[in-house]
């Protein structure tokens, strides 16, 4: 029904502008088609020029209004230091496209104007002329060259790779359907080796744990950078095209499988310093509709890391929230999750682990023998007035029924003679002990045997014997049970205690 009265009302119009034509041309017999032809174009013509001064208004005056929705206005500035020049240069196209734009819809709407039909006018003929080529031509390719040339000293300075003596902290983003994989260097600063063979479930990027510069590396769930400092990312894909896109710091760049790329930027505004600045505008101050507290959007706002590249569904899941913090907050963050470094939580000693058969420890573990050592005898020495003042030199042992020590103990006995050293007037017991299998006098034998292996060792160390006194306890005060193997390796120790009566001429 309404179809067919649609149908009607269009047949009705084509009728209705078929009769006024035919009106126009009966009218247009009686007065002249001429005259008639000069009145439609001056009318035209002067609608032209209110068009012309309509569009250019409105063009200018929205670009004006919605400046702070542009990136580089209001709102958006930059928030990395190269940041601005990429801003300046859009700035430079922006003028200059303007003022082209602005002339020649000017010239296209006035020309259309002036020439308007007139029958007392006749065209003339001009076959070319030399000057308006030269200057036509010049103009352009000069605006031209300072674009590009300006355009390519950007790049040069943006796209430059660091110097091998700058300071810069190197981390690497990995995109995959759908999302990215962070990866930081950990302490050692560097990034381990990877091969995509070994990619499998346990190990999503095919870090190679044969490389020890892998044994550090951690990875993070956000981006976090500290402020002001160089950042180097390294970037590639899993499988298909994205694309790193750090909107708030001018930062974008093609994650390509296969081909590693980089971008090298500086953080500059922390992203609370970036909210400051977005409280200034109106437009940040009203309440953010997905906040469950009410805050302001300014209070809610997030740096974010997104995919730039249309690469499947679920593209938008790619969004990453990103952080900027002091130095000081960076360092307590790094090193909160350098505890969760993926090999020293989830690889060493598994099946995954290539040195699992290595007799020996690694540098990261070396160092936390190291460090444990420090922090025991040191809590000991703080406490020896009371009865803390003993612990159990856990990596240290020795051959099975022997008094020789392994090769793997030196780590923490080269640390007890350091510390040795740095506390000259203090004297320690150190107390061997075996579990309780076998012959108790044999065991007790062994055990000062042991006790007196860690001596010389330490005397070999340059730890004068005087002050260290080795003793034998056997099979006494067990740690754990000795009916399982696990209570029994417990058991057989060698503690290191911190005597008392030296630790008053200690100061
Ligand atoms: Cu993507």
């Amino acid at each position: 029904m309404t179809t067919l009265i649609v149908l009607l009302c269009v047949v009705l119009l084509f009728i209705i502008v078929v009769q006024i034509s035919r009106v126009r041309e009966l009218s247009a017999k009686l007065r002249g088609e001429e005259e008639l032809e000069e009145r439609a174009t001056n009318s035209a013509g002067r609608w032209l020029m209110i068009f012309m001064v309509g569009f250019l208004v409105i063009t200018s005056v929205s670009a004006f209004y919605y400046k702070n929705y542009m990136l580089g206005y209001g709102p958006h500035e930059s928030a990395s230091v190269h940041g601005k020049l990429i801003d300046q240069m859009f700035n430079w196209t922006l003028i200059t496209t303007y003022i082209v734009f602005f002339a020649t819809q000017i010239l296209l709407f006035w020309y259309s104007y002036k020439y308007r039909y007139n029958k007392r006018r006749k065209a003339q003929f001009i076959s070319h002329n030399n000057t308006v080529e030269i200057v036509w031509t010049a103009i352009p390719a000069v605006v031209m060259a300072f674009l590009v040339i300006s355009g390519l000293d950007a790049w040069n300075e943006i796209m430059g790779d660091v110097g091998t003596d700058e300071e810069v902290l190197e981390i690497e983003a990995t995109g995959y359907q759908f999302a990215w994989i962070l990866r930081y260097p950990g302490a050692d600063g560097i990034l381990g080796r990877k091969n995509f063979r070994l990619i499998d479930a346990t190990n999503q990027l095919g870090q190679d744990w044969t490389d020890p510069r892998n044994h550090d590396d951690f990875i993070a769930n956000n981006l976090v950078l500290p402020v002001g400092q160089k950042i180097r990312v390294r970037i590639t894909s899993k499988d298909v095209l994205h694309d790193f896109y750090l909107p708030q710091f001018r930062v974008k760049m093609d994650a390509v499988p296969g081909i590693p790329t980089y971008f090298i930027f500086t953080p500059e505004k922390t992203t609370e310093e970036y909210r400051q600045e977005l409280r200034k505008y109106p437009e940040y101050n009203v309440i953010d509709p997905d906040d469950d507290e009410g805050r302001m959007r300014w209070e809610t706002f997030e740096y974010e890391l997104a995919c730039a590249e249309l690469c499947g569904v679920n593209h938008w899941s790619m969004k990453k929230s990103m952080d900027v913090v002091s130095m000081e907050e960076f360092t307590t963050w790094y090193e909160k999750e350098s505890a969760k470094a993926l090999y020293q939580t989830s690889i060493r000693g598994t099946d995954a682990d290539p040195l699992k058969d290595v007799d020996d420890y690694l540098p990261f573990e070396i160092d936390a023998i190291r460090q444990e050592f420090n922090t025991s005898a040191d809590d000991a020495l703080a406490t020896a007035e009371t009865d803390d003042d003993t612990f159990v030199l856990e990596y240290v042992s020795f051959a099975t029924g022997k008094a020789l020590l392994t090769e793997r103990s030196r780590y923490q006995l080269e640390e007890a003679a350091k510390w040795m050293k740095a506390h000259p007037t203090v004297n320690v017991d150190l107390t061997g002990y075996t579990d309780s299998t076998g012959d108790a006098d044999a065991n007790l034998n062994l055990s000062e045997a042991r006790a007196i292996a860690v001596l010389n060792f330490l005397k070999q160390n340059g730890i004068s014997s005087t002050r260290m006194n080795a003793v034998g306890l056997g099979a006494d005060n067990p740690r754990e049970t000795n009916d399982t193997e696990e209570g029994r390796a417990a058991n057989r120790r060698t503690e290191f205690t911190i005597l008392p009566g030296a630790i008053t001429t200690d100061s």
